[in-house]
């Protein structure tokens, strides 16, 4: 029965290709689930209740080798499956990563040659994303570091990523595709050290590129978590932006490897408070689960990871909405915002008055350092929230 925990197209839930297609690789090991082709992905999406959308990689669904009848033949079925299931391309992007030939970088490898073939690449996926129906391109520089500054300049590295995605803005708008471009940061791995290692680098670069406008974030909770950063205040400096253009939902223990849990299972605490910010900014882009399965798990499994992924947000928003309705919090929280209107005016703009006026205010800093801030008080009673006994 439908009730406020079951996930609606609404939240605009979706999954990459390769996060319910991972197949239990890692550095260590061998895959422990047989791979499924992109159809079959799409397929068991389609029994994940609330799933709106997939994601994909150029290379998650043409493989780079693959002759023009297999690309043909892979566009068909997957288009057919999404038909069947329901579900849309919400985002498309480029994999500039696993091929040998990315090895030093893509758009920041010393090599020219490279730089042009990673921005030729990236064109070629953009008309397939277009064909699929994405309208969101985002950009995930996954080798585009150094495990040695003695290897690359890192000036020159940013100018290089600039003049990739300033030569991509100009190609969508006269290919008309429509596109917003979002930017995913992260510091480490596969790389020593990522250029732009985390999303405030790209809210730095945005105003620097040729189209600002088209350009925004896709911020990832495990990345943040991986340079040891508090992901929320990440994301609110791209909404307060109006940067925060796709979002990668996942977890992440702090201090370990890119571990790519499923969301809100390490940090609940965290991701109530994301979840919380999201909704009451009222964010209406697509919310996707950049995470996989455990790599113990097989295909059923696997569902309920993606089952989980989504209800985990539901019962977060649900958390929160009792949170803001919640009548001990609200008076807390009118507690400690302390209004005082006409030193608040003043502050507001500066002018030559403004400035005499509040130099001649006496403000007793010791009367002040006294008003109460019941800071226990009101995370306890959060805690209560997400503990579920309030
Ligand atoms: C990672 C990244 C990727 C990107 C993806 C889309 O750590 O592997 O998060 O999963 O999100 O390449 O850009
Ligand atoms: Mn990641
Ligand atoms: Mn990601």
């Amino acid at each position: 029965m439908a009730d406020a925990l079951t996930p609606t197209k609404q939240q605009k839930f979706t999954f990459g290709l390769w996060t319910v297609g991972n197949i239990g690789r890692d550095p260590f090991g061998e895959p422990t689930r047989q791979g499924l082709n992109p159809a079959q992905i799409v397929d068991l999406l389609g029994q994940c209740e609330g799933t709106y959308g997939v994601n994909f990689h150029d290379n998650d669904l043409i493989p780079i080798d693959a002759t023009p009848a297999q690309a043909a033949q892979i566009k068909k079925d997957f288009k057919k499956a999404l038909r069947d299931n329901g579900l849309v391309v919400s985002m498309a992007t480029t994999n500039l990563f696993s091929d040998p030939v990315f090895k030093d970088g893509a758009f920041t490898s010393n090599n020219a040659s490279i730089r042009a073939y990673a921005v030729q690449k990236c064109m070629r996926a953009m008309e397939l994303g277009a064909e699929m129906g994405a309208k969101m391109f985002v950009f995930w520089g996954g080798r585009e570091g150094v495990e040695s500054d003695a290897t690359k300049c890192p000036v020159e590295a940013i100018k290089r990523f600039r003049e990739a995605i300033d030569f991509l803005c100009e190609y969508s708008i006269s290919q008309k595709f429509g596109y917003k471009f979002a930017f995913e940061a992260k510091p480490n791995e596969p790389r020593g050290h990522i250029y732009f290692a985390v999303t405030g680098s790209y809210l730095a670069l945005i105003p620097t590129l040729a189209h600002p406008e088209m350009c925004g974030v896709n911020p990832e909770v495990a990345h943040e978590h991986m340079a040891g950063l508090n992901f929320v205040h990440q994301v609110a400096a791209a909404l307060e932006q109006k940067k925060l253009f796709h979002i990668d939902l996942n977890d992440q223990e702090f201090g370990r490897y890119d571990q790519d849990f499923r969301f809100g299972s390490a940090n609940p605490k965290h991701a109530f408070f994301l979840v919380k910010l999201l909704e009451d900014s009222g964010y209406s882009g697509a919310r996707q689960f950049d995470a996989h399965a455990y790599r113990q798990s097989d295909y059923e499994d696997v569902k309920e990871f993606a089952r989980g992924s989504m209800r985990t947000y539901m019962i977060l928003k649900e958390k929160a909405r009792r949170w803001n309705a919640d009548k001990e919090i609200q008076g807390l929280l009118k507690q400690i915002n302390v209004e005082e209107q006409l030193l608040s005016k003043l502050v507001r703009r500066f002018s030559p008055g403004n400035a005499k006026k509040l130099l001649n205010t006496e403000l007793d800093r010791k009367r002040l350092a006294q008003a109460p801030l019941p800071y226990e008080k009101l995370d306890q009673l959060t805690m209560e929230v997400l503990m579920g006994i309030r």
